[in-house]
């Protein structure tokens, strides 16, 4: 059954038997990190968040891959491995190894407070038979990749921006998403290829716990490229052990859901609600869309909702992804700027969020955090960039 298809995907897992199982030693401590920040951010929050917002002494340009020279190319690809080779003082996880592990253990942490949310927690008793996306996730992954770009030019000495990665361009007129320039298996500055068939099996996941939605998403070992031999410590999904980058490149999930067509449609919704819910994908919609098709487009790791970030490609897909969130917030910045919408967790005692709502990165940005309101226009502080 090809990936297009098949219901349970990225996002998706099976939600029957799940809901009441009980919190495992792992679950607890990761909720106790998630309380104890919360509460933490609660206390810094003022009252009603003040959209006037502070002028940029500048403003960076993120750019696409392609129109970086190779020397820039080279740069960005070089501080990522710097990142895979600086330590941390404080683990959010105790396997991380590197400030690269960090961002995949931020992720791991708090993949089921930013993104789609299917009534499946462990600590959940309730039934629950909706399926419910949250307002956070475009407002956190833009956090959550400024504070990537701040450490690769604090920690690696990196003087650009994140790149985004526009796939359009290599899906649009019937070109092979396979044969995409950022796969070149350049050891300089290319993210390589397809993972290599029979290298590698990912671990068995009877309850989709880990959201291992099927061995076909993961071919392999990704074995050219700047990134030929990464060994990551985390993942798949909540799993832990050393084990190499996966891939599992699929051209028709690619074609179906990242063309520019997907891009133009999602762009023509009236409002934030409906605009979130088309770009995340499954299991709100009846299908994948940009979002999650390019999570399962690319496969093997990045198609794992929890550890996802494992894949340095997951920095770029995510950056175009905010470009086309601000593309849509700017057509019409009046109404658009400032508006946010979405339920906080899934459970009927919901919250929806609000421009206060405290966003965490944990450990990579401890004791400050920030509010949604602050992500919402790039191009006032904290945030000072644009897209060119
Ligand atoms: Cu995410």
């Amino acid at each position: 059954m090809g990936r297009l298809v098949a219901v349970s995907t990225f996002i998706l897992l099976n939600i029957a038997g799940v809901a009441s199982r009980p919190a495992t030693t792992n679950n607890a401590m990761l909720d106790i990190f998630q309380l104890q920040h919360q509460s933490q951010l609660a206390k810094l929050l003022p009252g009603t968040f003040n959209t006037t917002g502070l002028a940029c002494p500048s403003i960076r340009k993120r750019r696409e891959w392609r129109t970086l020279s190779d020397i820039e190319k080279a740069d960005y690809i070089s501080a990522v491995k710097c990142l895979q080779s600086t330590p941390v003082k404080t683990p959010q996880l105790p396997q991380v190894k590197s400030l690269f592990d960090q961002f995949q253990a931020v992720h791991i942490t708090v993949a089921d407070s930013v993104h789609v949310a299917v009534c499946f927690h462990p600590r959940t008793t309730f039934s629950c038979s909706k399926v419910l996306s949250k307002g956070q996730f475009l407002p956190w992954h833009r956090y959550f990749l400024q504070v990537y770009e701040k450490s690769l030019r604090d920690k690696c000495s990196y003087k650009g921006d994140i790149p985004y990665w526009n796939w359009s361009l290599d899906v649009d007129n019937g070109k092979k998403f396979s044969e995409s320039p950022l796969f070149s298996a350049d050891a300089k500055i290319g993210f390589g290829g397809d993972g290599v068939r029979g290298t590698y099996v990912p671990p068995e996941d009877p309850t989709g716990d880990n959201r291992i939605v099927s061995p076909d998403f993961y071919h392999g070992c990704v074995q050219d490229g700047a990134f030929a031999g990464l060994t990551l410590q985390l993942g798949p999904g909540r799993n832990v052990g050393p084990h190499c980058l996966t891939r599992g490149l699929d051209n028709d999930v690619a074609a179906a859901t990242l063309n520019s067509n997907s891009v133009a449609y999602a762009l023509t919704m009236p409002e934030f609600e409906s605009f979130r819910t088309e770009i995340e994908g499954q299991p709100v919609m009846d299908g994948p869309r940009t979002h999650d098709g390019g999570h399962i487009a690319i496969g093997g790791e990045m198609s794992n909702f929890y550890s996802s970030p494992g894949e340095p490609l997951f920095y770029l897909h995510h950056a175009h992804l905010d470009h086309i969130w601000w593309k849509w917030q700017n057509a019409d910045p009046e109404k658009r700027m400032y508006q946010v919408t979405g339920r906080t967790t899934p459970e009927d005692d919901f919250r929806n969020v609000t421009l206060e709502f405290p966003l965490s990165v944990g450990q990579l940005d401890p004791g400050h955090g920030a509010r949604i309101g602050d992500m919402m226009n790039i191009r006032q502080q904290p945030n000072c960039y644009d897209y060119e």
